[in-house]
């Protein structure tokens, strides 16, 4: 058998590395929809808790071609519906034992202290989707299975479980395609009593279809369950393949329910959409996904908010995908420790977990940048702290005011600190920063990865000495990372940087094979010496490469709107 030889495959990976590493100038975007950019994340499940907004998504791979390719949950916050925390993965389908593959639409509620997460995964002795149940002291996880077995395997299409504590505590937990069904959960939130109940499919329940035996009505999947001033709202992606959201209401949990209409129409570039419903600080938003990232499709998707507003008999409003999104709930004060991964649009970078805890922006290369919205700076600041590690030579962070070329600030050089989980405090002075702004973080520099930031904060004019850390951090309950204030000088720390590195987040592959991490954060599936083995990883590494460049090279244009 003919065989590559070493130094053809160094070469064709050397080629694929940069390819990868080729940095794309960005358009500058003024959107901030979908809420996520440096990865796709779809079916989103909101959920609010001590006056913070979390959203559970589930994550498409970049590698994904012709079906799903999903490893893990992902989490983000915000206090403000405009700029949000990238909280990391707080659970994988690996966390499950008998689980096979697959990691689909869930949905976290908050119970007697504790969070239950429910999740459609593969069952490996059934071969087929189930619901399994996971339980965490935080919103942000790490969440454990509760049961060591699925809590469903009802043969209903079992995906896609939503759930909804009544007034009287009773908990219904629903799911299904194409059938829809549904269980009273136990106090507990990991049992139930008595039957599933398959719900009837009638049109006057979820409208009428026409010439699918399978699916008599609109019904298709994902059902968001929920209830206001009494009524009980069942939202669903309906009418067939690309999907539109539709919904249907009871004055009871258990139905009959009536079929209302559409809330979202088809548009947005995906073959799905998936909906979730919740108000935050007295107004109500609808979460969806579409295609709208660069690269984007039926496997690509990115989820995505709109701000609206109920009608008087309790209906729901057409709702149409904007690129703008909600307006923002507030401000966010600069004062004290922000998240760098904390961004109303981020451009170019990639999140990864960090040696300090938490997560930190990684992939940072020249002309990429960070918005973060409406910034109140108050009378003004004098200096900036940022906490940043650089394996190579560093660049610099620009501050600048409402654009990518808005008033300069400030200038923040980072050297290279010895690598790329050894972290320093970064200072620098700060001119003309005052009232309520847009703040873009710029980094510039040489080729290539210029260093990984973790987390920033301003101090305000007249501060004598830098603060400790003043007020708790911008990221809602659950862990901050890293440590507050500096010195004003320069403070190192080395991590062990566990699990993290300068690529991205993504898990290890399903079928377990072993995986090397390219400088950029590619990954690159070893135990192919074979030619075929070889060019199969390096086409594979050329999708990858080419969804990712595409994603970093900012908005398409061609999805929403
Ligand atoms: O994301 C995988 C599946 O696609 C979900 O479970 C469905 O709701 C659809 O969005």
């Amino acid at each position: 058998m003919a065989t590559i030889s070493t130094s053809l495959q160094h070469k064709l990976l050397i080629a694929a590395l940069l390819l990868c590493s080729t940095a794309v100038f960005p358009s500058e975007s003024m959107a901030d929809n979908p809420i996520v950019q440096t990865i796709y994340t779809a079916d989103p499940a909101p959920m609010v808790h001590d006056g913070t907004l979390y959203l559970y998504t589930t994550h498409d791979e970049d590698d994904a071609s012709t079906f799903y390719e999903m490893d893990e949950w992902r989490v983000y916050s915000s206090t403000d519906m405009v700029n949000w925390t990238d909280r990391g993965s707080p659970l994988k389908y690996k966390d499950f034992s008998w689980a096979k593959t697959d990691a689909w639409a869930g949905q976290v509620i908050h119970r007697n202290g504790k969070f239950y997460f429910y999740i459609p995964t593969s069952s490996r002795t059934l071969n087929r989707m189930v619901i399994g149940v996971a339980v965490s002291d935080s919103p942000v996880g790490p969440f454990e299975d509760a049961l060591g077995r699925p809590l469903i395997t009802a043969n209903c299409g079992d995906i896609d479980p939503t759930v909804l504590i009544d007034d009287d505590g009773q908990a219904y937990l629903y799911w299904g395609n194409p059938n829809l069904c549904y269980v009273k959960l136990n106090e507990d939130m990991i049992s139930y009593q008595g039957d599933v109940v398959r719900v009837p499919m009638t049109a006057e329940s979820f409208g009428q279809r026409t010439g699918n035996t399978e699916r008599p009505t609109l019904y298709e999947e994902g059902p968001w369950l929920y209830k206001r001033n009494g009524m009980y709202y069942l939202a669903y992606p309906a009418g067939g393949i690309p999907e539109y959201i539709a919904y249907s209401t009871s004055s009871s949990p258990t139905g009959p329910w009536t079929y209302r209409g559409v809330i979202m129409p088809t548009e947005g570039g995906s073959s799905t959409n998936h909906p979730g419903i919740i108000d935050f600080k007295d107004k109500s938003y609808f979460f969806y996904h579409n295609a709208a990232l660069p690269g984007g499709d039926g496997y690509h998707r990115s989820v995505a908010v709109e701000q609206f507003t109920y009608n008087a008999d309790g209906t729901i409003p057409t709702i149409t995908m904007t690129e703008a999104g909600p307006p923002g709930a507030g401000t966010l004060d600069p004062y004290v420790m922000t998240e760098a991964e904390t961004i109303a649009w981020g451009s170019g970078v990639e999140t990864e977990a960090c040696g300090e805890g938490g997560m930190n922006v990684t992939s940072i290369e020249d002309g990429d940048y960070i918005k973060v919205k409406g910034v109140d700076f108050g009378s003004g600041a004098e200096s900036f702290d940022a906490r940043v590690a650089s394996a190579t030579r560093g660049g610099s962070i620009e501050l600048r005011l409402d654009s990518t070329t808005g008033t300069l600030v400030g200038t923040c050089m980072v050297q290279g600190t010895g690598g790329p989980q050894t972290w320093v405090t970064k200072s620098c002075a700060v001119d003309g920063a005052t009232g309520i702004h847009d703040l873009y973080l710029k980094f510039t520099g040489g080729d290539g990865p210029l260093f990984n930031f973790n987390w920033w904060k301003f101090t305000p004019l007249g501060a004598s000495e830098p603060t400790g850390g003043g007020g708790g951090p911008n990221m809602g309950e659950g862990g901050a990372t890293g440590s507050g204030g500096s010195g004003g000088g320069e403070s190192v720390s080395s991590a062990a940087a566990t699990g993290s590195g300068t690529g991205g987040a993504g898990a290890a592959p399903p079928d377990g094979a072993g995986e090397d991490e390219g400088g950029c954060g590619c990954r690159v599936r070893s135990g192919t010496s074979s030619p075929a083995g070889v060019l199969a990883a390096l086409t594979a590494l050329g999708a990858i490469v080419a969804r990712r460049r595409s994603r970093k090279a900012g908005r398409s244009g061609a999805a929403a709107n």
